[in-house]
């Protein structure tokens, strides 16, 4: 069977997220079919940055040794985000916020250290995740980001990782990214950082997609208006859930043919989309490697599993590998 990498050579990078375990478990199917990986937690601020002054290296370490041995690239997730960051970070030693200088030069510290430690081999870094709000009518998330530093905190977290690290490529990243409204709000986010000259380069889209949303229309449409902005458009974390958002179901306990099939045409439509603005999108990665691990099989309900992927939970293609590839 072919390699998906080498199936989209020339047009994406092939990625997947992964953590400890799966780049073990399903370590020859990542070498046979991806060239890029992502960890999935392991960069993150509470896993990296844990306590004050105390940096964990190592996984993240092994990671970037793991992809340059096998000739893959590292993406890098994620600098400055609302979630998985302590809260030690964000206030002094009476348990009191910091001041706005204070946080700024905190983040600039984090971003630095972080940044600087894998310069000119991570090829690209999620500097912000998700700071635009899903709400309509609110601009950007409350955050304690927001709260302390004020709006102009997504500058300056891409100033400091473009210090650090002038030659990786700066993405923003966000879910809900082809939902018209919220698509809307990102890209005025980041023509206004265009127009200010912050270094930005690129649009990462989530994709945390499933069999019934979001539509093939609304998902052009964003592309279109991202590409729009002239940066690269990355897709970061495909996965095609098999529940639609409100399937509250936990009596599902493997997939039905019509499942599988229904995904296959989904995964070919989408990846039909992704050729046609192949100019514009330079990488898709999936959030995991096979449906043996997904962060969706215990959310957004606990204990039911899914299969989002192109690989099942024993490493053989499902209908979606063929449809894509066909
Ligand atoms: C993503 N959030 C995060 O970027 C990634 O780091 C994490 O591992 C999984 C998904 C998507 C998301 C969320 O955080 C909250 C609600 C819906 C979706």
């Amino acid at each position: 069977m072919e390699a998906l990498k080498s199936y989209f050579e020339g047009q994406f990078l092939i990625g997947a997220a992964v953590n400890a375990n799966t780049i073990e478990a399903d370590q020859e199917l990542l070498k046979l079919h991806f060239n890029s990986i992502t960890a999935e937690n392991e960069m993150k601020f509470e896993e990296i940055h844990p306590k004050p002054a105390q940096y964990h290296f190592e996984r993240a370490d092994h990671f970037l040794e793991f992809a340059e041995a096998s000739g893959m690239g590292l993406r890098g997730h994620t600098l400055v985000w609302h979630n998985q960051t302590p809260a030690w970070f964000f206030t002094d030693q009476d348990g009191h916020d910091v001041t706005r200088a204070e946080l700024l030069a905190r983040m600039k510290e984090h971003i630095e250290t972080v940044v600087s430690r894998y310069r000119g081999r991570i090829y690209a870094w999620d500097v912000v995740n998700e700071a635009i709000s899903d709400h309509g009518g609110e601009y950007l998330r409350r955050s304690k980001w927001l709260d302390i530093i004020g709006e102009d905190f997504i500058d300056y977290a891409f100033q400091y990782a473009h210090e650090a690290d002038p030659d990786a490529l700066l993405f923003y990243n966000d879910y809900n990214e082809s939902n018209p409204d919220k698509c809307e709000k990102i890209f005025l986010l980041i023509r206004g950082m265009l127009e200010r000259g912050v270094p930005i380069h690129g649009v990462g889209l989530q994709a945390h997609w499933n069999l019934y949303d979001p539509s093939y229309q609304n998902i052009e449409a964003a592309i279109q208006r991202y590409a729009e902005l002239g940066l690269q458009l990355h897709i970061t974390e495909m996965d095609v859930s098999m529940f639609s958002f409100d399937d509250k179901r936990t009596d599902v306990t493997e997939p039905s043919k019509e499942m599988l099939y229904l995904q296959a045409e989904r995964y070919q439509r989408f990846f039909e989309l992704f050729q046609k603005y192949q100019d514009h999108i330079s990488a898709v990665t999936f959030w995991g490697i096979s449906d043996r691990y997904t962060w969706l099989s215990d959310f957004p309900i606990k204990g039911r599993k899914n299969w989002p992927f192109l690989f099942d939970a024993n490493g053989e293609p499902k209908p979606a590998l063929e449809y894509i590839m066909k």
